[in-house]
């Protein structure tokens, strides 16, 4: 009975789910929390927390020592030699520096030694940025300004340059820090980092996670020499293979068979974005489906039939792992920004839930854009939310009206931020964290008037690492495959219930809000 692996590394934890493709059944699912399980590393939400000028990183010592965790956890639950294919993703844009020595030590792993004991000395830097870092504002200009302004940016790399990509952190590290920049042999994605390290080679990066560098042609899906020239000297040399999404990396490493007791023929399959697989994993990798992913950021996301640019400049594009193209429309102000405003009233995620039946969609004119950290779409730097509505409201009075507000000001924002897609979704898919709660989906229904529905498998971007694995490896459709595991919950369903027009007022106080802000679409 061949089992298929799916790891998650996302930026608050990292995950793990055993598919059984013969009796369409999960079969195992552990996480591992950074903040709860890896204290010492000091990172409650998965990053270092005060980062000057905006810089947001993570240790990548930390994902090493999560994932083993993960799998000593895994291996107590199932045996791990029954599993035949594996494949992963990453939070997308991170990305990790190795000097030359990594490509001795990814060889030769030696399972008498943790990976972190292993990596350590190949770390170039030692802290890898991550998507919420904001610090790179002056070398996206200088990259823009070099490959011939925005719009010439977007055609080639799917998004303008943009604060949290790959490349412009890149060259950030290349003007701060040019010895370690010059001491550094390969640059990996998280994704592809991981890989690297499951299947014991240096592994490429998938078209998916590789188009949030701003460094790779969405035309031809190859590095593209212009962008490489505007972000770094030399670059090429220190980027991996650009792969597609279905392609087979080589066997598992001898480290994970010898530690965890996996069988020595199972395959490793390319890792990609956590975006991209979550489309996989929502059975949405064909065009038509609109997924709506309620994480630490929210994304509003589509496997598109022809790839058009983000007039706005906030949207991107990158390469859908079952082919062809997809968008994404990123909002950083996520689940942070719910829990904020819940635990501003002190109030549990029941008595959040329970401000939607006391307060009404539109919520009197009470709005709020809920940014408490720079937001990237739109992009406004701003530490605080906006609010627009009675006295009370603006002075933080009214709990109930404050909660309803925040969520009716995120999805009011997104269906805005995500119109440049021209998608007019019948059915959105909802998934991530939040997504279970119904109070949630239903403003989404209503503001987006599509039916909402969520799939009794929470855990998107890992079966869509699992599905993708059983089907490069064992030839199963994708098609078959989200029959067999993407159904929806049981009475999920949530229908609009409110007309057309209800939240016209709110999207025009939410722009009026934004351009008194002088916010840069
Ligand atoms: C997408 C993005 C985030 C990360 C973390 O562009 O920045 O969604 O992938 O989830």
């Amino acid at each position: 009975m061949p089992y298929t692996l799916g790891i998650d590394a996302s930026t608050q934890s990292c995950s793990a789910l055993i598919i059984d493709t013969d009796s369409g059944t999960i079969v195992s699912e552990v996480s591992v929390n950074f903040g709860k399980d890896l204290p010492q590393y000091q990172a409650p939400s998965g990053f270092i927390t005060n980062g000057e000028n905006g810089e947001v990183h993570a240790d990548p010592l930390m994902w090493l020592d999560a994932l083993e965790q993960l799998l000593d956890l895994l291996s107590k639950t199932c045996d791990l030699s029954k599993i035949t294919a594996i494949s992963g993703a990453g939070q997308q844009h991170g990305s990790v520096y190795l000097n030359d020595r990594w490509f001795d030590v990814v060889d030769t792993l030696d399972s008498t030694a943790t990976l972190a004991e292993q990596l350590a000395p190949c770390l170039s830097r030692k802290t890898s940025p991550i998507w919420m870092d904001s610090s790179t504002n002056v070398e996206c200009a200088e990259i823009t300004a070099s490959v011939g302004g925005d719009q010439r940016v977007c055609e080639k790399s799917g998004s303008i340059a943009v604060e949290r990509f790959t490349g412009p952190q890149i060259r950030r590290f290349y003007k701060t820090d040019p010895d370690a920049f010059s001491n550094t042999a390969r640059i990996h994605l998280v994704s592809s980092f991981l890989c690297s390290l499951l299947s014991g080679i240096d592994a490429p990066i998938d078209t998916g996670d590789g188009a949030g560098m701003n460094l790779l042609n969405i035309q031809n899906w190859h590095w593209d020499d212009q962008l490489l020239e505007a972000t770094a000297p030399n670059l090429l040399n220190s980027l991996p293979e650009v792969a597609t999404g279905n392609t087979t990396v080589g066997p598992i490493a001898q480290y994970f068979v010898q530690k965890y007791g996996f069988n020595s023929n199972a395959q490793v399959t390319i890792f990609t974005g956590d975006n991209p697989s979550s489309l996989v994993g929502m059975g949405a990798s064909q065009p038509g489906k609109v997924v709506i992913s309620l994480g630490t950021s929210d994304t509003f996301f589509a496997a598109m039939p022809e790839v058009v640019a983000d007039p706005q400049g906030c949207g991107h594009v990158f390469g859908n792992p079952a082919g062809g193209s997809m968008s994404l429309q990123c909002f950083v102000n996520g689940s942070l920004a719910r829990e904020n405003v819940k635990d501003r009233f002190g109030y549990d995620w029941d008595a959040f839930t329970a401000a939607f039946s006391t307060t009404s969609p539109n919520n009197h004119g009470n709005v709020m854009l809920p940014f408490f950290s720079p937001e990237i779409s739109p992009r406004i730097q701003l530490e605080a939310p906006l609010l627009s509505g009675s006295n009370d409201f603006m002075t933080w009075k009214l709990a109930d009206e404050s909660i309803r507000a925040c969520v009716e000001g995120q999805f009011v924002n997104m269906k805005l931020r995500s119109n440049w897609m021209q998608l007019q979704p019948e059915v959105i898919y909802l998934t991530g964290g939040a997504s279970q709660n119904d109070a949630i989906a239903q403003v989404v229904a209503d503001v987006f008037q599509a039916k909402v529905q969520r799939l009794a498998v929470t855990g998107s971007v890992g079966l869509g690492a699992a599905m993708r694995a059983a089907n490069t490896v064992h030839g199963i459709d994708l098609l078959d495959l989200g029959d067999q595991f993407c159904q929806p919950l049981a009475d999920s369903i949530v229908e609009p219930k409110t007309s057309a027009n209800t939240y016209d007022q709110t999207a025009q106080t939410i722009t009026a809000l934004l351009s008194s802000q002088n916010a840069h679409n």
